[in-house]
């Protein structure tokens, strides 16, 4: 709006979801001076945007959580295991209230730069309200699948019906009755959307490029019993989460693959099946991550259990994956998802072999040059994943480097806590830190928050101003993640975690996997020895 408003402070969280409420209520409790700005009208993060029919946890409500505080773990209770947007929004508000941390968060309020300014070794961020802030720490608590890709196809503002993506779902209520409604995407958005609007449209058309295996999700309800149970495990769960691989409550605890025999490995695999969670995936056996043959035996197991559910030929073409691993992409927990494809009402139109071309004013249209006349529009189609959020904001470091050029090149960060040249500036839910399902967000989110807030008091302590990553120490992080991530089946495969969603971005695996226990272990040994591959000034 053209004014000249400046505001000083020690630190500048950007984003009010997990990890922001979480990095303003660490520092704030430092006595730091310290403000979030955030583009929503309320907190939330990824549980504000995504209000998209049918949205939920993947990850056990009671492990979803903040660990900093038994009265706030305690004073919320879970509906169900995997509870909806509707009420994890409603906890984030109660955080938000009970820690008193609305009022320092500017809402509707986007940070368009943020630029070092050398000469006095601070931050310039300026916001699309005409707001210049001069601050000297940046935490950017942007989220890891936060950058929602919008514009993917041709002529989508052409479309005379409404058009949404997931991620950016409108507040009122959508009405689908009657309609005719095209999804895009199958990814574990698409699935959560798919099983809950089948039955409430007129015709649904699910235009798949590749499908995916799944989980069945089992979600009970709770009661006082089962609220009063986990409630009870708090401290328990503070102290084991943080140590396991994926910093869900389960670890890899079957001994290895080869040491069982295949009757033994049956009665595991249907024990966790049964169960249904992201266990299966993440802590049924490790050799699922890098030895093939045991991705093969597990996908096969997960096939069968989606051909007894899919008895049609035809859908089992379609719905069933045949040429890549299960695990080598996120899996998705659902219910009655491929039940969906057997009601009347529910089609799959194939676009492997026949892309989708463009968007015209009556609907979608494949290569074949097929026009699927359509009401609505639902773009499921992901998020250009850990690095997007942070190269939409025009990030300058030394020598006014910019992020976006430095990471159209190559993905890199120290820990996913630094990247070098950009000096104070600190990241979570970055890329190479451990996150989005191969980490519980919570977990990892609060792991970092710590890291960084110790790591300002420790500046503060020594009465120093400035650390950032020497380039050596990065380099060795890359590398070390590499080595990880390249022994890994994840890595040959396509999906967001390698950036392959995004045309031109640089291939590497986001997230770290060598597990969330291992990681932290190493942020602690680099505190411990006063910050080793950081410089400080
Ligand atoms: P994902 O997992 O990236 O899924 C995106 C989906 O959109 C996937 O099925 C894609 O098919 C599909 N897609 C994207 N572009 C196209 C085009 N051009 N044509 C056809 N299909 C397309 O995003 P989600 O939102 O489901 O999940 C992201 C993460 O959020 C999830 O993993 C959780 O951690 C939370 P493709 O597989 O590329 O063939």
């Amino acid at each position: 709006n053209g004014s000249s408003e400046r505001l000083t402070l020690d630190a500048i969280v950007i984003g009010a979801g997990v990890a922001g409420l979480y990095q303003l209520y660490r520092l704030r409790e430092q006595g730091l001076k310290v403000k979030v700005f955030e583009t929503a009208s309320n907190v939330g993060g990824t549980w504000y945007w995504n209000r998209y029919p049918g949205a939920r946890f993947d990850s056990e409500a009671y492990i979803y959580q903040y660990f900093f505080s038994e009265d706030l773990y305690k004073g919320w209770s879970w509906s169900e295991r995997f509870p909806a947007q509707p009420e994890i929004e409603r906890w984030l508000n109660y955080v938000a209230d009970r820690c008193d941390l609305r009022k320092d968060v500017y809402f509707n309020t986007t940070i368009k730069s943020a630029h070092f300014n050398e000469g006095t070794e601070r931050w310039i961020l300026e916001t699309d309200a005409g707001l210049t802030i001069d601050a000297q720490f940046v935490i950017t608590c942007c989220g890891m699948l936060s950058a929602p890709l919008t514009s993917t196809f041709a002529g989508q503002d052409t479309f005379k019906g409404q058009l949404f993506h997931t991620a950016r779902w409108p507040k009122e209520p959508v009405d689908f009755s009657g309609k005719r409604v095209g999804i895009i995407g199958n990814g574990a958005t698409g699935i959560q959307v798919i099983q809950t609007i089948a039955d409430k449209v007129g015709h649904l058309k699910v235009f798949m490029r590749t499908p995916q295996y799944i989980i069945a999700m089992r979600n009970p309800k709770y009661g006082n019993e089962e609220v009063a149970a986990y409630k009870d495990r708090f401290h328990e769960l503070a102290k084991t989460l943080p140590h396991t691989f994926s910093g869900f409550e389960y670890s890899f605890e079957n001994g290895a693959w080869a040491d069982l025999l295949p009757e033994q490995r049956r009665e595991i695999l249907e024990t966790i099946w049964n169960d249904g969670s992201l266990k299966l995936w993440l802590a049924s056996f490790s050799e699922l991550f890098y030895d093939q043959s045991v991705c093969d035996e597990i996908s096969e197991f997960v096939r069968e259990k989606m051909r007894e559910r899919i008895t049609d030929p035809k859908l089992r073409d379609l719905l069933i994956p045949s040429d890549y691993g299960f695990g080598t992409h996120r899996v998705p927990l659902e219910t009655n998802y491929l039940e969906a494809y057997l009601q009347p009402n529910v089609e799959i139109v194939s676009v492997k072999n026949n892309p989708i071309e463009c968007v015209t004013p009556e609907g979608i249209k494949t290569a074949d040059g097929t026009v699927h006349a359509l009401d609505i529009i639902i773009l499921a189609t992901g998020f250009d994943a850990g690095s997007g959020a942070l190269t939409r904001i025009d990030i300058r470091g030394r020598g006014a480097r910019s992020l976006k050029e430095d990471w159209s090149r190559d993905i890199r960060t120290n820990m996913g806590l630094q990247i070098y040249g950009y000096p104070n500036l600190f990241t979570t839910g970055a890329p190479l830190a451990p996150s989005a399902a191969l980490c519980n967000m919570t977990t990892c989110l609060q792991q970092q928050v710590d890291w960084i807030s110790n790591c300002i008091k420790y500046l503060h302590d020594n009465n120093l101003k400035v650390i950032e990553t020497t380039k050596e120490a990065e380099d060795q992080w890359v590398k070390h993640h590499d080595d990880i991530a390249n022994k890994t089946l994840m890595t040959k495969t396509n999906s967001w975690y390698m950036g392959s969603n995004v045309e031109g971005k640089p291939r590497r695996l986001l997230s770290y996997i060598g597990g969330v226990g291992a990681y932290r272990q190493k942020c602690d040994e680099v505190a411990a020895e006063a910050y080793r591959g950081f410089i400080m000034s």
